[in-house]
C-alpha cells in the first residue's frame, strides 16, 4: 500500500479538510485535533494517520531488544501519584531497593541474547545518590558495552538534582560521561496543571519537564516523550499536552518517538476513586490516539505503541493507524503489570518479528538511536526465544 489519500476513505466530513491538510503536509491546528478526537470515523482517522506514517517510514516498523530494569520502587511520591501502582513507601510491603550487584545479574540475562538496549527507570528514593545511578551505568557498560542505555525520567533527573544540590544540567553531564545514550518519556502524564493537582499533584510540573528535555537535547541526549491518557484529562488537555511537545521538537529536534501511555486503573487511589478497577482504556481509544498523535506531533520522527500495556493484538492493529514502532522484547515489564496488565512479561524476538510481520509490515530491529541493527525482512532473526514469563524476579525488600 502507498501514502496516497483517499478522500472516499474518510466517512465523517469533518475530516475532510483535516485530510487535504494532510495530503498538503500542512500542520494541524487546535481546533483540527479537537475534531479528530470527537470524531467516531475510526477508520477514516486511521488512514490519515496511515498516510501521514507511510510517507516517512513506508512499510519499515521499527522494534527493540531490549530489557526493563527497576532499581527501586520506593519513591517520595508514592502518596501523591495516585494513579501509579508501582511505587512504595520504604517501609511499604513490596518495597525493594537492588544493590548494584543485583542490577547486574538482572542484566545478565542480555548476555547471549540480541539485547541492544537497557530501559532503566524507577521510584524517587529519597537515599539514592547521583553516584549509585553513574556506578550502575559505568558497570553496566563495562559488562555489556555495545548495547546502549535509555534511563530516568525527567521526574528522576530533577530529583537527583535536587537532592545533589545540583543542576539538571550537571545531572544529565555526569550521566551521559557514565554511558548514558537517551532519556525515556516517563513522567509526562498530562502537562495541565489542573489534571496535575488531581493525579500527582507533587510531579514535576509540565514546563519543568519540558526543560529537563530541552537540557538533555542541548547536551546532545535524545529523548523520548509520552502521554497518560484515559483517566480525568479532555481531549482540549490532551491537545495542549501534545502542543508543548511539538513545540519543543520545533526548537531542538531531540525527540525520537512518541508513545501514548494508556491509564491501567487496577491498585491505585485514582482506579477506585473513579469506579473503574478492572476497567482500563478501550480498544477505539488506544488506537485514536495512536492516530491523532501521529497526525498532531507531525515533527516526531516515529511513534511507538507500548504492547505490555495495550495488547500484542492491538499494538499489530496500531501499525494500520500511524504506528511505526513497538516496543521491544522487554524482559520484564512491571510498572503496567503492578496496575492490572493481562499481557505476558516479555515477548521473545521471533514473536515480536512475527507480530510485525503478519501485519504486512517490513520488520527492523533498531538500537536507541533508530539506527538499523537488522533488516529482518532480507535476515531471518536468531532462532531461541526468549524468556516469558508472567512471574515477577524475586527482589529483595528495601
Ligand atoms: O511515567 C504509571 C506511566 C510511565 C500507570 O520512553 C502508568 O521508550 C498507566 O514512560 N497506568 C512509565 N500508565 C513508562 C514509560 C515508558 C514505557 C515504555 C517505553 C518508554 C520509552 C517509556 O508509565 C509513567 C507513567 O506515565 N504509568 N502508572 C498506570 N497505572
Amino acid at each position: 500500500m502507498d501514502a496516497t489519500l483517499d478522500t472516499a476513505a474518510l466517512r465523517d466530513p469533518a475530516l475532510r479538510p483535516i485530510g487535504e491538510k494532510v495530503r498538503l503536509g500542512q500542520r494541524l491546528d487546535h481546533a483540527d485535533g479537537l475534531a479528530l478526537y470527537a470524531t467516531d470515523d475510526l477508520l477514516g482517522l486511521g488512514h490519515l494517520a496511515d498516510v501521514a506514517n507511510r510517507r516517512v517510514n513506508g512499510d519499515r516498523v521499527f522494534f527493540s531488544a531490549n530489557q526493563h530494569l527497576n532499581p527501586t520502587n520506593v519513591c517520595i511520591l508514592r502518596a501523591t501519584c495516585t494513579f501509579c501502582s508501582f511505587a512504595r513507601t520504604p517501609k511499604e510491603e513490596g518495597a525493594y531497593t537492588r544493590s548494584l550487584e543485583e542490577v547486574y545479574a538482572e542484566a545478565e540475562q542480555a548476555r547471549g541474547a540480541p539485547t541492544t538496549e537497557f530501559h532503566i527507570v524507577g521510584g524517587l528514593h529519597p537515599r539514592l545518590r547521583l553516584a549509585y545511578y553513574t556506578d550502575m551505568l559505568r558497570g553496566l557498560k563495562e559488562r555489556h558495552p555495545t548495547v546502549h542505555i535509555k534511563a530516568l525520567t525527567a521526574v528522576e533527573i530533577a530529583h537527583l538534582a535536587r537532592i545533589e544540590k545540583i543542576s539538571e544540567r550537571e545531572v544529565l553531564q555526569a550521566l551521559k560521561e557514565a554511558g548514558l545514550t537517551s532519556l525515556p518519556g516517563g513522567g509526562a502524564e498530562v502537562f495541565s496543571t489542573a489534571v496535575r493537582a488531581t493525579i500527582a499533584e507533587r510531579k514535576l510540573t509540565g514546563e519543568e519537564w519540558i526543560r529537563v528535555h530541552r537540557t538533555a537535547h542541548e547536551l546532545g541526549i535524545p529523548t523520548n516523550c509520552t502521554m497518560l491518557y484515559g483517566h480525568v484529562e479532555t481531549a482540549d488537555d490532551r491537545l495542549q499536552h501534545l502542543e508543548m511537545l511539538r513545540t519543543l521538537q520545533d526548537e531542538t529536534g531531540g525527540f525520537l518517538t512518541y508513545i501514548p501511555l494508556a491509564y491501567h486503573p487496577d491498585h491505585n487511589e485514582l482506579g477506585e476513586e473513579l469506579g473503574r478497577v478492572g476497567t482500563a482504556t478501550t480498544g477505539f481509544e488506544d488506537l485514536k490516539n495512536i492516530a491523532i498523535g501521529r497526525l498532531f506531533l507531525d515533527n516526531v520522527p516515529h511513534v511507538k505503541t507500548h504492547w505490555p500495556m495495550v495488547t500484542p493484538a492491538l499494538s499489530q492493529i496500531a501499525l494500520s493507524f500511524g504506528c511505526d514502532d513497538v516496543e521491544g522484547t522487554v524482559v520484564f515489564e512491571r510498572v503496567y503489570h503492578e496496575a492490572g496488565a493481562r499481557t505476558d512479561m516479555a515477548m521473545g524476538y521471533p514473536e515480536l518479528v512475527a507480530l510485525i510481520r503478519d501485519a504486512g509490515r517490513r520488520p527492523v530491529e533498531r538500537n536507541s538511536l533508530y539506527e538499523s541493527v537488522r533488516d529482518v525482512f532480507d535476515d531471518p532473526p536468531p532462532a531461541p526465544a526468549r524468556t516469558r514469563s508472567r512471574a515477577l524476579p524475586v527482589v529483595h525488600a528495601a
